[in-house]
């Protein structure tokens, strides 16, 4: 527990969008679940509310945030491969929504290795 100088995101609207200020505060699964959102938002490009990951941004996503999660991450055609899977309407972007159904494949992968007993 530090100090509590950054301001409370409890009374303010959410366009403040500083994933930084709030990511630190709260419960381990509200970080987590903040950590989920912002790691798309910090490599995907686009307007405002369009923001989506290119094929290079996906692959510096997978490598730089998900290396322990999944294998292959350094290899280029796996990392291709998984792109191509994850586009799921394939228009060669990844949206929040497709980076979602992945973000629960790794749950799923992360329940069955460690919690299914
Ligand atoms: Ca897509």
């Amino acid at each position: 527990m530090g100090q509590s100088l950054q301001r409370k995101p409890s009374g303010e609207k959410r366009d403040g969008r500083e994933p930084g200020e709030t990511a630190g505060e709260g419960s381990e699964l509200e970080r987590g679940l903040h950590a989920i959102v912002g790691s798309f938002y910090r490599y995907a490009e686009g307007p405002e509310g369009l923001k989506e990951l290119d094929q290079a941004a996906f692959q510096r996503l997978l490598r730089n945030e998900l290396s322990h999660q999944l294998t292959d991450t350094e290899h280029t055609e796996a990392a291709l491969n998984m792109f191509q899977r994850v586009d799921a309407n394939q228009d060669q972007k990844i949206s929040f929504e497709e980076y979602w159904d992945l973000v629960t494949e790794i749950c799923r992968v992360i329940q069955c290795r460690h919690y299914n007993e």
